[in-house]
């Protein structure tokens, strides 16, 4: 378990510089009502990024008009040119959140099934204590999930996260969350900008680098609701590489990752597939 110290909150905290990543693919009638939510908390440092990859129902337009209405001090749009998936649409947004200047980003779903009221709680929980990231868990006492969600998501939900648990030992109840509010150094030390992976896979290999980094990592309880209007765009492409990506990390882990866990204190260094540096750590 991590254990986490409590240090002094910034002042004013309610400023601070956080930017939340929203992605989306045909969200039309949820990205209107997510956007006013979040920019209606009491969080006045809080911007959005929308990272839409060309949805065919026009939520990229819907988006440029919020935008618009919002101002570009809360608000801005990446067009990306078509369907990549979840994965590559959170590093996009969250490269440009932290060259941007943000302190903290958070990553959560625009369906609403991540409710934007928690956001203060786990912005409170991360600048109270010296944790790197909180997680919107669905998995720790008090937390739950929407009753509506079918047996077949709960199942699979389930299923991966045991999996996931046993295999690689994060010591994390919710290794797929997708609800998470990162401080941009800790972004910046996992080199956001090299995960490969997408959907589940990359919440997994975004834990696994912290983890493996040392970062500490903190779960916060929330309910998790279903969506009520659009459709999920989980797939079986998406299951299967969930189902081979913590293998993989397993697999090369004693390689790749551990590197990072260097006991005699030198320095640490990530090593990145195929050999690149990534576009993040050559500022
Ligand atoms: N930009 C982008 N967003 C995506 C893609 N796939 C899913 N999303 C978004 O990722 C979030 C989670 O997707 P969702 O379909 O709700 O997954 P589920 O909750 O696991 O069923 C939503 O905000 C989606 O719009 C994609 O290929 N590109
Ligand atoms: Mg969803």
């Amino acid at each position: 378990m991590t254990s986490v110290q409590a240090v002094d909150l910034p002042d004013p905290w309610r400023s601070v510089a956080i930017t939340v990543v929203l992605p989306t693919y045909n969200e039309a009638a949820n990205l209107p009502v997510i956007v006013a939510a979040l920019l209606d908390l009491p969080l006045t440092g809080l911007r959005i990024i929308v990272a839409d990859d060309n949805s065919p129902d026009g939520t990229g337009g819907i988006a440029e008009e919020l935008a618009a209405r919002y101002g570009e001090g809360r608000m801005s749009v990446v067009h990306r040119p078509g369907k990549q998936g979840l994965g590559r649409a959170y590093v996009d947004g969250m490269t440009r959140a932290v060259r941007a200047g943000a302190e903290f980003v958070v990553q959560m779903d625009s369906d609403l099934s991540h409710g934007p009221g928690y956001l203060p709680q786990m912005l409170g929980v991360l600048l109270s204590t010296d944790s790197d990231v909180v997680i919107g868990s669905r998995y720790v006492v008090c937390a739950s999930v929407a009753r509506d969600w079918s047996w077949r998501r709960k199942m699979l939900s389930g299923f991966a996260n045991t999996y996931v648990r046993v295999l690689l030992r994060l010591g994390i109840r919710d290794v797929t969350a997708g609800f998470k509010l990162w401080r941009s150094s800790a972004l910046q030390a996992i080199d956001v900008a090299s995960i490969r992976s997408n959907g589940y896979s990359f919440q997994v290999e975004m834990n696994y680098r912290a983890s493996k980094r040392g970062l500490k990592i903190i779960e916060v309880p929330i309910h998790f609701t279903e969506r009520s209007k659009g459709e999920s765009k989980m797939t079986l492409r998406v299951q299967l590489e969930s189902a081979l990506m913590p293998f993989l990390l397993w697999y090369r882990g004693h390689g790749a990752v551990n590197q990072d866990q260097m006991s005699d204190g030198s320095p640490r260094t990530t090593r990145l597939p195929r050999g690149e540096r990534s576009e993040l750590n050559r500022r």
